[in-house]
């Protein structure tokens, strides 16, 4: 074993979920090797542990796998369960972990981020329970970043990811597994497999886009092979490590082959897609995009149709960017809602006490007390298994939905690759002003309350600050700006637009007609124009 003297890593603080940065800051001589170092170090040692790694199979996927093993094993690692060939998709990995009991795992991703040589790396590690690293964790691990000076490693050869079955390095056994066969058996138990099976047997067409990216191999047994979809059910369903030079995020523009499909002549019945590292989907039906607010509030409402939810939901819980839509299912329920800072974590404590059963987010992820992450393909067989049982279209769920609950038109306006001080500025003078914002109107909007977001965890008491700037207008309207925590270039300013409309004769525009008075007011409030020279958005979704 040898131990390497190192310096600490400056500015290093992960974000929303794990550590994301260029793949070439990871690849720099001992970047990575700190970095794990500083997550041992932070998890107060892994003597004697086991540990879950894989990931989405993004470019250095399969050589910094074999540093992490090469250090697990020099800190005293009793056993490291990996996907074969380096592949575990972030939901499968949270039910490894959970699974096998172990101390935690190493998820290697930067989620729907582009891979590639000179694209984006991520790295982050999940507790016992499946879920992100808390704040708190997080925090220790970015004390230890600043403090390094020493790591250690063994010397030895590659570990061959390929060859299933256990190996040895070092004192350490190193368990190669097949990454999908667990979280195939798992989607099996908690739905009705026969009732969606049905759908396909009776010419029911549907169109899963992988991206290139992690979910293919699990997407093919469970569709083609568990489920009989025809062949071709899945496309781009061979992850390669580019992702096949595309940007792997389920949404309009990045998965707008999938819409054009939809959307064109001869369209499937269904169409779904995931990203990189498979946590989150988008749905679309025949001519009909499902926000993925909308998404998490038709599933929260009729999840009952499926196995593993028959006895009804504890609470819900959503990020507070996301609409209010699931609001009013949780209400006519007579079920909890909570509403939690932007990231997966926050769900952990309300899954874990038992409080919340499924838990949403905005930015397109959807999942439940089945593991703690999100997860794509568990979100399009909850909608299979609900289309399979009422024998509805996605359209006319949405159309009873809304006609049910009113509609939450929704939009989310991102600037990427900000100048980061420009972004900091605009969140200041937000931030400066909203005592003032009280009454003030704009464009004839009126705003009848604006806060920055703070949120005491109901389970452990920890709190939480600045997670995002929030206006409400008089008449149901809302704008929030928050910074993404997960871009790798200058700042990401997301802007998220959201007005509740309840007359049945408005509820089936384009979000962005109906959203035009918020736009323009946040535009007016937050002067974006002015701070970050940005006239428009660089993705509407
Ligand atoms: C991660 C977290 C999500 C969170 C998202 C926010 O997603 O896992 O819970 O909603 O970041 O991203 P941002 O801070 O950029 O708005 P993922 O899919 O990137 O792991």
């Amino acid at each position: 074993m040898s131990t390497i003297q190192t310096n600490p890593i400056d500015g290093q603080k992960p974000g929303t979920s794990g550590l994301r940065k260029k793949t070439r800051v990871f690849m720099s001589p001992h970047f990575l090797e700190n970095y794990v170092q500083s997550i041992f170090d932070g998890i107060d040692g892994v003597d004697g542990s086991t540990l879950v790694v894989g990931g989405d199979g993004r470019y250095f996927n399969d050589r910094a796998i074999q540093v992490i093993l090469r250090m697990a094993a020099a800190n005293g690692a009793a056993r490291c369960i990996v996907g074969q060939n380096g592949i575990l998709s972030t939901p499968a990995a949270s039910h490894l972990i959970r699974k096998r009991g172990t101390d935690g795992g190493l998820i290697l991703s930067a989620s729907h981020n582009p891979g590639g040589a000179d694209e984006d790396f991520g790295l982050k590690y999940n507790g016992p329970n499946g879920g992100p690293a808390s704040d708190g964790v997080t925090d220790k691990i970015f004390a230890k970043t600043t403090e390094i000076t020493a790591y250690k490693i063994i010397e030895a050869k590659d570990v061959a990811l390929s060859r299933l079955g256990a190996t040895t390095l070092g004192d350490m056994v190193v368990e190669i597994i097949d990454p999908v066969s667990d979280y195939a058996d798992l989607m099996e138990e908690l739905f009705d497999f026969n009732a969606i099976g049905g759908l396909f047997v009776g010419g029911f067409r549907m169109r899963f886009d992988a991206m290139h990216a992690v979910t293919g191999p699990y997407a093919k047994e469970i569709f083609e092979n568990r489920l009989e979809a025809p062949m071709g059910t899945v496309a781009h369903g061979v992850p390669s490590e580019d992702f096949g030079g595309g940007h792997p995020d389920p949404n309009p523009i990045w998965a707008k082959e999938l819409m054009d499909v939809m959307y064109g002549e001869d369209a499937p019945d269904f169409g779904a897609a995931s990203d990189g590292d498979g946590d989150r989907n988008m749905i679309v039906g025949l001519g009909a995009y499902v926000s993925p607010s909308d998404s998490l509030a038709v599933l929260a409402d009729l999840a009952h149709l499926a196995p593993a939810y028959a006895d009804g939901l504890a609470g819900i819980a959503r990020s507070m960017p996301t609409s209010g839509a699931a609001d009013r299912v949780a209400e006519a329920k007579g079920i909890e809602i909570f509403e939690t800072p932007t990231g997966w974590k926050f769900f952990g404590n309300l899954l874990d006490a038992g409080r919340a059963t499924i838990c949403g987010e905005e930015s397109a992820g959807t999942g439940s007390n089945h593991v703690r992450e999100k997860d794509g393909l568990w979100a399009v067989l909850l909608w299979l298994n609900i289309l399979a049982k009422t024998g509805k279209s996605v359209s006319e769920l949405l159309a009873d939905h809304w006609a049910k609950y009113g509609r939450n038109y929704y939009s989310r306006h991102d600037y990427e690759a900000v100048d980061s001080d420009a972004a900091n500025g605009l969140m200041q003078a937000l931030r400066d002003q909203l005592d003032d914002l009280e009454g003030a109107s704009f464009g004839g909007l009126a705003v009848s309350h604006a806060d920055e977001f703070a949120y005491d965890d109901p389970v452990d008491g920890s709190h939480s600050e600045s997670q995002g700037i929030r206006i409400f207008f008089e008449g149901g309207g809302r704008v929030v700006f928050r910074l993404s925590g997960t871009g790798t270039q200058g700042a990401t300013l997301r802007v998220y637009l959201e007005m509740l409309e309840t007359d049945p004769a408005q509820l089936h525009h384009d979000p962005q007609d109906a959203l035009a008075p918020i736009i323009a007011a946040a535009q007016a409030v937050a002067g974006i124009e002015e701070r970050t020279g940005r006239s428009a958005p660089d993705v509407i979704t």
